[in-house]
C-alpha cells in the first residue's frame, strides 16, 4: 500500500475507501505518524487548496472535517504512548471565534503521547477563559490555535490580559495554526509558535527545559 493512495481518496472525501485504506495500511505495519502525516494531514491540507482555489466550496470542507476525525479516531490507538511522569501542564483550545478543532485535537494528541498533562478546553473560547483554567490547574503552558486571520489577534489579548494581571511570567504562551508564524508569535508578545503537533512537542520540551 501506497500512503498517497489514502491522501487521494482523503482528498475525493471517499469516506469508506479511505478509512478501509488506513486500517489495512495499520494491517500491514506501516508507521501510523506517517499515516497520519502523509495520508490524512495531507489530504486535509489538499482540500484548504482546493477550497482557496473555489474548486470546493464549504459543503466539502465540512465533509473533510468529519473524514478527518473519523480517520484520527482509527489511528490515534496505534500511535506511541509516554508512561513516564507528566513533563507539563497544558491548557489547549481555540481561540475566540475560531471553530477550527481537528489540529488542536492533534496537538493535545501528540501532546498527551510525549507525557504532558494537557487539558483540551475546546473551540471558541474566550481569552479570561485560557487564563482561568490555567490558573485553576497551575498548567505550565496555555496553548492557543488560531486558523483564521480574524480570530489570530485574539493571541495578543491572552498575552495582553496575563500582563494585565501581573501573571505573565507565571505561563508560557504557545501558538500554532494554518495562517500563525513564529513571526506573528513574537510580535504579539508569545514564548512561541509551532507549524505541527511535532513541532509544538519539541517547543513544549524546549520551553520546559526538557531534552526530550
Ligand atoms: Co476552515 N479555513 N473555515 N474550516 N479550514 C482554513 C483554516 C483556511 C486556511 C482554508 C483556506 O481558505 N485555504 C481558511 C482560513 C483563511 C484565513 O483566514 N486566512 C478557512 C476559512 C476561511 C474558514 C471559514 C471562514 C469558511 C467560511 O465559513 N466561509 C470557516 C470559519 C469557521 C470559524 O472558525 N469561525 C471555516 C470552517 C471550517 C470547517 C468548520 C468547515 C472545517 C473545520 C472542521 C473542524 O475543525 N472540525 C474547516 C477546515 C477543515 C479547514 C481546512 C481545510 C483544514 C483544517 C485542518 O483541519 N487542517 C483549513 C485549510 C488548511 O489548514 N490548509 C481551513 C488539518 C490540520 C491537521 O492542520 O489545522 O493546520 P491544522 O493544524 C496543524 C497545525 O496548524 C498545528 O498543528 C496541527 C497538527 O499538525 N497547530 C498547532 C494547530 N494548532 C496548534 C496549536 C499549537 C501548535 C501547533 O500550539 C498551541
Amino acid at each position: 500500500m501506497d500512503i498517497k493512495e489514502i491522501a487521494e481518496s482523503f482528498v475525493k472525501l471517499q469516506t469508506d475507501p479511505t478509512k478501509e485504506k488506513i486500517q489495512a495500511a495499520l494491517d500491514e505495519g506501516m508507521d501510523p505518524v506517517d499515516i497520519l502525516q502523509e495520508g490524512v494531514i495531507a489530504g486535509l491540507q489538499e482540500v484548504g487548496k482546493k477550497f482557496e482555489a473555489e474548486e470546493y466550496f464549504l459543503a466539502e470542507l465540512m465533509m473533510a472535517g468529519k473524514l478527518g476525525e473519523a480517520c484520527m479516531a482509527i489511528i490515534n490507538p496505534h500511535l506511541p504512548e509516554n508512561t513516564g511522569p507528566a513533563k507539563g501542564t497544558v491548557v489547549l483550545g481555540a481561540v475566540e471565534g475560531d471553530l477550527h478543532d481537528i489540529g488542536y485535537g492533534l496537538v493535545a494528541n501528540q501532546l498527551k503521547l510525549a507525557g504532558y498533562d494537557v487539558h483540551p478546553i475546546g473551540v471558541n473560547i474566550p481569552s479570561l477563559q485560557f487564563i482561568e483554567k490555567a490558573q485553576e490547574l497551575n498548567a505550565d503552558i496555555i496553548g492557543l490555535s488560531a486558523f483564521l486571520v480574524t480570530t489570530i489577534p485574539n493571541c495578543s489579548e491572552v498575552v495582553k490580559y496575563l500582563v494585565d494581571m501581573n501573571i505573565r511570567d507565571k505561563f508560557k504562551v504557545i501558538i500554532g495554526g494554518a495562517e500563525t508564524t513564529k513571526a506573528k508569535a513574537e510580535e504579539m508578545g508569545c514564548d512561541g509558535q509551532a507549524d505541527d503537533a511535532f513541532e509544538a512537542v519539541t517547543l513544549c520540551n524546549t520551553l520546559m527545559g526538557h531534552t526530550s
